[in-house]
Formats: structure tokens, C-alpha cells, sequence
């Protein structure tokens, strides 16, 4: 497909205000030292009962699972299936001004995914997860970053701290051998993100919960094969600002085009819209195919370049929908879309990526492990 899609001046002028309407000496300290890359300014105390709960685990057993899941992949071979995006969807209406179709937890049904994903390319489920339970998990991607960045915590805890929140399971290292693994970490470092199997606790952790959500249920329904996850692509995030402009991609430009996929973003507090945090610019609609990078000089060779999205030619409008701690967006390979884009962010913002492939239809170079 071409670039046949324009911006609406007003929506863009609308999400990215020039001034600052945020202010109180926390988040201009955050900002700062997140500009600057410098350690994080985080609450005072960091325990709480995730944290609490994480560090209770039996680290070792969890190591044995990440490594076992891992393995369970090593020369599987993918194989081409019908997809969930080739089974024509149900169509239900959503209501009218959702221009990302949004339905809250209690009251979802798989075929809002299904006819979302198919009308939009999205949908998100409000309240999906607990807000007490992702704000919680916030202090645990500050653990897991902190790790991961080489600042190990100091004091009595610490070294139960570094066992839980740095365990990676040895297999990560033979399946991404070096340079490539050296590489990811670096690329995480830099833009204010972790891998999950960094922490083979958090994983574990994680999919406990997403189990106990009934997401294993739903991922399954919608891909019409049972999930795997990737290692590559299961990520924590807290973006360090400022953001990139040219961020605009398609995760099938470097995952493959035939892939049977569905990530599940959270939202772990309030951001997005105009929350002073960065959410996600979306452009809600069902892509089947992946773009170019256009004119105008993409960041890398898989992203799309901020200036062709302005001057493609759309009546769909960019969207950065505010999300709520807990609230979760679903979408595809296809979809394009970027970390929000701003210049008065005054918030940190922190999520949890996880891409689910089809245990058969995967790509095998984001390294699956299975579920
Ligand atoms: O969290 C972000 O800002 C980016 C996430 C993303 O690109 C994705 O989930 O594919
Ligand atoms: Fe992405």
C-alpha cells in the first residue's frame, strides 16, 4: 500500500498542545533526569505488595520455567496458517465517536476483538487488569530497569532484590548470542525499557496474572490456535523522554508479514491524551500490508517516517487515547502506530508489552517460548 493518508491539523494541534500545562517539582525533576539519562527520581519506597509478592517467589523454580519454555521452541519450525486477520469477522457496532473502538472488561465478549481488529486494527479493553495491581507493578519496572541498567540496589534487601528483578534464564544467551544480545540491552537502555525474561520472576509473575485475567483464553480464541509469547518482545516500559518523533511502525516490518499475532499493551497509569504522560498515537485502522518508510528519512529501516505520515493522504486522524492503570490495547502487527509524541511531557509513563504469536504460525526470529 502507498501513502494515501492525511493528518487531521486539528487532532494533531489537539494532542500536542505547545505549552505546558503540568507542573510540580516531582515531574520536572523526573523529566529532567529522564532527558538527561540520569538515574531515575522514584517514590520514596518501592515496597509494596507486588514487589512484595515477587520477592517471595522461589527465583530458582522460575529460572528452571523461563529456560524450560524456551527451550520448548529451540528448532521448531513455523508453519503458514490461516491467520485471524484472513477469517471474516463478525461486525458489531461500537458506539458512536469511538474512533478507537473501547469496551470495558466486564462486558467483553471475544467477537468485540475480533470485529475491532477487523474494522480498526485495535481495541481497548478498559479495566482489564486491577489499577491497584499495575500501579503497584510500576515500582517493579523501576526495579527491573534499575537492574537491568547496572544500579543494583544497596542495603539489606539488595540481594534478594537483584535475584528476583536480574535472573535471566541462561537460554536467552544462546538463542540471541552475541552480539545481538548485547545489542537488544543496549537499544532497552537507551530508550527506557526492559525485556520481561530479563527477570524470569516477573515473567513468571506475569503470567500467572495474565492467566488468572483469562487471557489465555481470549489470545487463543482470537488466533484460533493456542499462544506462545517472545522473548524479544515482551517488554517492560518506562520511555525515557524526550520522545522520538519518527517513531511510526509497523511490528510486522521486522517481525514478518504472515505471522498469525496479537499484543496486548497495558497501561500501568494514567497516560496518553493529555495526561502529561506518553501513551501511544495510533492510526486506528485495518492495514494488511506493510509500508515503506517513506520520504522524509525513518530513524530505522523498519520504521515510517513522521513527516510521510503528514503528508499521506487519510481521512483517519492520528489518535493517542488516554489510557487509566489497568487499561489494556489490543492490536496487530499491522497497525501503525508510535510511543505518543510530545514535547510537554511532565510524567513518567509506564506499560507492559506482550506480543502473543500462534503457537505454530510465529516468528522464529523473536525468539518464542511457549506458554
Ligand atoms: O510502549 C510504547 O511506547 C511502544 C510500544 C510498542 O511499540 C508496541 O507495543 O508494539
Ligand atoms: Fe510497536
Amino acid at each position: 500500500m502507498k501513502t494515501e493518508r492525511t493528518l487531521s491539523a486539528d487532532h494533531f494541534a489537539l494532542a500536542y498542545p505547545e505549552t505546558s500545562r503540568y507542573s510540580n517539582v516531582w515531574s520536572q525533576l523526573w523529566v529532567t533526569v529522564m532527558s538527561t539519562g540520569e538515574r531515575p527520581v522514584k517514590a520514596p519506597s518501592y515496597q509494596n505488595s507486588v514487589v512484595d509478592e515477587l520477592l517471595q517467589r522461589d527465583a530458582a523454580k522460575d529460572l528452571n520455567r523461563i529456560n524450560q519454555r524456551l527451550s520448548d521452541y529451540v528448532n521448531r519450525e513455523p508453519v503458514p496458517t490461516l491467520r485471524a486477520i484472513d477469517i471474516k469477522a463478525p461486525k458489531l457496532n461500537f458506539p458512536e465517536g469511538q474512533e478507537v473502538p473501547e469496551i470495558k472488561a466486564k462486558g467483553f465478549e471475544i467477537d468485540h476483538l475480533r470485529s475491532a481488529m477487523a474494522s480498526h486494527g485495535c481495541l481497548i479493553i478498559r479495566g482489564l487488569f486491577s489499577s491497584t495491581t499495575m500501579a503497584d507493578f510500576c515500582r517493579v519496572i523501576d526495579l527491573a530497569m534499575e537492574a537491568t541498567e547496572g544500579q543494583p540496589k544497596q542495603g539489606e534487601d539488595a540481594a534478594s532484590i537483584a535475584e528476583t528483578f536480574l535472573n535471566p534464564p541462561s537460554e536467552l544467551a544462546s538463542l540471541v548470542p552475541k552480539p545481538g544480545l548485547d545489542f537488544a540491552r543496549a537499544f532497552h537502555k537507551e530508550g527506557g525499557s526492559a525485556m520481561c525474561v530479563e527477570s524470569a520472576s516477573i515473567s513468571e509473575y506475569l503470567l500467572e496474572l495474565y492467566e488468572s485475567a483469562g487471557i489465555k483464553k481470549i489470545v487463543a480464541d482470537y488466533l484460533g490456535e493456542a499462544p506462545c509469547l517472545s522473548a524479544l518482545k515482551w517488554v517492560l516500559r518506562r520511555p525515557t523522554l524526550p520522545i522520538n518523533r519518527d517513531g511510526w511502525h509497523q511490528d510486522g516490518a521486522f517481525m514478518g508479514e504472515g505471522i498469525n499475532s496479537l499484543n496486548m499493551w497495558i497501561a500501568a497509569n494514567h497516560c496518553g491524551g493529555e495526561s502529561g504522560a506518553p501513551g501511544m498515537d495510533l492510526l486506528p485502522q485495518r492495514l494488511t500490508e506493510i509500508l515503506g518508510e517513506g520520504e522524509g528519512g525513518a530513524v530505522f529501516d523498519w520504521s515510517v517516517s513522521d513527516h510521510a505520515m503528514k503528508t499521506s493522504q487519510s481521512n483517519n486522524a492520528i489518535i493517542a487515547p488516554a489510557f487509566e492503570a489497568g487499561d489494556a490495547l489490543f492490536f496487530d502487527h499491522f497497525l501503525l502506530h508510535r510511543t505518543q509524541y510530545g514535547n510537554d511531557f511532565t510524567r513518567p509513563r509506564y506499560a507492559v508489552e506482550t506480543w502473543f504469536f500462534g503457537e505454530r504460525n510465529f516468528p522464529s526470529n523473536q525468539v518464542p517460548l511457549s506458554w
